[in-house]
This record gives C-alpha cells, sequence and structure tokens, in this order.
C-alpha cells in the first residue's frame, strides 16, 4: 500500500543557458553529477540528479540550457530540454535575477503552463543582486505567469535552497520511491568520466573552446588490482584545437589529464589510470552520423 505521508516525483529543471541548473543539482545532491562552466551551453545531455529525505524523492531532471541554435548540436539540445518537459510531475523554471520578465519569458511560456503540472521558479544568483531588487521583479513574475511559488536562490552558496526543497516536496504527487533510495544519478559511470574530462578541457581552455570539445570513452575496465583503466578520446574540429588543448610542451593536456583523473578517482573512490587522446573531426556538431558515433541519442 502506498504511504500517503511520501512524496516522489520528477522535477525538470528548465532555463536559459548558464543560469546555473546543473550547479544546483549538484548542490543539492551533494555530488558532482553534472559538469558546470562559466560559459553557455555546457550541459549537453539530460540528467537525473536523485535528492532524497525521510519521506521524499525529487529527481531532479537537468536539461541543456536553452540558447540560440547554430548547428545540428544545439538544435537536438534544445529538443531534448522541450521533450523532457513533457514528462515532469513539476517544472521548476530557473531565471535570472537581473534580467527583465519579458526578455526571460519569450519562448518559454508555452512550455512552463502546462494543465496539472506546478510550475515553481527559483531565481538563482542572488548572491550577485540587491535584496531590494528582487521585489519588483517578484511582482512582475506573479503578473506574467502562474507559479505555485517563487523562491529567490543561490545555487553556489545554498542560500534559501531548503526552502527551495520544501516548496518542491509539497507540490510532488504522493508516490512510491521511483529509484532505489541510495542511488544519486541514472548517468552510468563512464559517462560522467567523459563529462569530468570535457569540463575540465572547458575549464583550462576557456573561451577558446568550449562548444567543439567531445570526449569519447574506448576503455572503461577494472583491472584485476582494482585499478579503473580508462583511455579517451578529445575531439576538437581543427588542427589549431588539438594544439591549444596540448599546450607548450604538453603541459595543458598534462593539467586536464590530472585533474579530472583524480575526480573520477574521487567519484567512485578508486584508483584511476586515465590516458587521453586528442583527435581533430571536423564539422562533427553537424553531422548526425557522427555525432551518434559519440553518444548522442539523435
Ligand atoms: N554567483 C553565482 N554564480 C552561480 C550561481 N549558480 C551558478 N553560478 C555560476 O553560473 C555559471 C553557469 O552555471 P551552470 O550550472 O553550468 O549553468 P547551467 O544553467 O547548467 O548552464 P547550461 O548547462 O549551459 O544550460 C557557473 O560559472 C556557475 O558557477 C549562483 O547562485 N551565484
Ligand atoms: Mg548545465
Amino acid at each position: 500500500m502506498t504511504d500517503i505521508t511520501y512524496r516522489a516525483g520528477f522535477a525538470g529543471i528548465l532555463g536559459w543557458t548558464n543560469v546555473g541548473k546543473s550547479t544546483l543539482v549538484n548542490l543539492l545532491t551533494g555530488m558532482k553529477i553534472a559538469i558546470t562552466a562559466d560559459c553557455p551551453q555546457t550541459t549537453r545531455h539530460r540528467l537525473v540528479g536523485i535528492v532524497q529525505g525521510d519521506d521524499y524523492q525529487i529527481a531532479f531532471t537537468d536539461t541543456p540550457g536553452i540558447h540560440n541554435p547554430r548547428n545540428e548540436l544545439s538544435r537536438h539540445m534544445i529538443k531534448t530540454t522541450w521533450g523532457t518537459m513533457v514528462q515532469m510531475d513539476l517544472i521548476l523554471w530557473m531565471v535570472f535575477p537581473d534580467r527583465p520578465v519579458v526578455k526571460q519569458l519569450q519562448i518559454f511560456q508555452s512550455h512552463l503552463e502546462q494543465p496539472g503540472v506546478p510550475l515553481v521558479i527559483a531565481i538563482n544568483k542572488i548572491d550577485t543582486v540587491s535584496k531590494e531588487s528582487l521585489i519588483p521583479l517578484i511582482d512582475e513574475f506573479y503578473k506574467a505567469i502562474n507559479p505555485v511559488a517563487i523562491v529567490p536562490i543561490s545555487a553556489r552558496t545554498g542560500l534559501n535552497t531548503d526552502r527551495l526543497l520544501d516548496v518542491i516536496v509539497e507540490n510532488l504527487p504522493v508516490s512510491e520511491p521511483i529509484f532505489p533510495i541510495d542511488q544519486v544519478t541514472d548517468q552510468p559511470e563512464r559517462v560522467i568520466a567523459s563529462e569530468y574530462i570535457r569540463e575540465q578541457v572547458i575549464a583550462h581552455t576557456f573561451q577558446e573552446l568550449p562548444h567543439v570539445v567531445a570526449v569519447d570513452i574506448e576503455l572503461f575496465r577494472y583491472n584485476d588490482r582494482g585499478t579503473l583503466e580508462i583511455i579517451a578520446t578529445i575531439y576538437v574540429e581543427k588542427q589549431s584545437q588539438k594544439g591549444i588543448i596540448i599546450g607548450a610542451g604538453g603541459e595543458m593536456i598534462k593539467k586536464i589529464g590530472s585533474v579530472s583523473r583524480q575526480m573520477i578517482s574521487t567519484f567512485l573512490d578508486c584508483r584511476v589510470d586515465l590516458r587521453l587522446w586528442i583527435k581533430v573531426n571536423p564539422g562533427w556538431r553537424s553531422d548526425p552520423d557522427r555525432m551518434r558515433r559519440l553518444g548522442f541519442q539523435i
């Protein structure tokens, strides 16, 4: 019999690129499930981060941020986001604290107003604005759309995120847990490993090539001594980009390798032996066949 005090469901996180969706998923799960970066279009796949309480389970569904599409990869990312939203028990729309409501709402309206699906608005990055500036913004949001609540938060500092969790739980259906109660994500280990590597490439080469990089795991195997052996290929689009990643005297690739190895080792709690290759794959972001080979489900 269903416990009538237990609530569970999928909360889809939706928002413009760079608003802080993945940062929030990591903060609430307490694990680094989603990679983040100080540049747009970081998240490329839908992924679930599971937050468990005594009487609730929230499956936060992180999505690629909305932006103006420029190639097949962009179009695929945005299609993923809108597609994800139709299967949610609740929509969490994350917005900026310093942009006008009309500018933020735009193409979102029809995706946010779904019959029977509660909408919660989280105004993120409030650590960057004055408290006073939030009051008129909140009023404006209530005039534009009909959320069950608007919660100002900081996904970076954790400010007010307890309140956000309370509001979400109150608005989820009464249900049995959806995932096993010790599970934190739906992402396979090898995908998380490849994402950590991609994050470190972005972090170390920032401004120069965040969008052209894809990472493919070619070997992912625990050996007899319990060490995880990984061989990964970093794909870029031009020879010059390959040079940037290698860096002077190979310093850059060494740093990318050592930080990502450490991150994978911490996440999976084991020794990791990581080998990285870099290959030039011109135009992969505009070619559905090659995107499929790199793991995109299109
Ligand atoms: N100051 C501040 N920065 C934040 C906050 N939340 C996220 N950020 C920063 O904003 C940048 C983007 O964060 P992400 O979590 O990658 O944003 P996202 O919405 O997942 O972006 P996409 O995956 O591209 O859609 C990162 O540099 C974060 O550290 C916040 O509450 N305050
Ligand atoms: Mg993201």
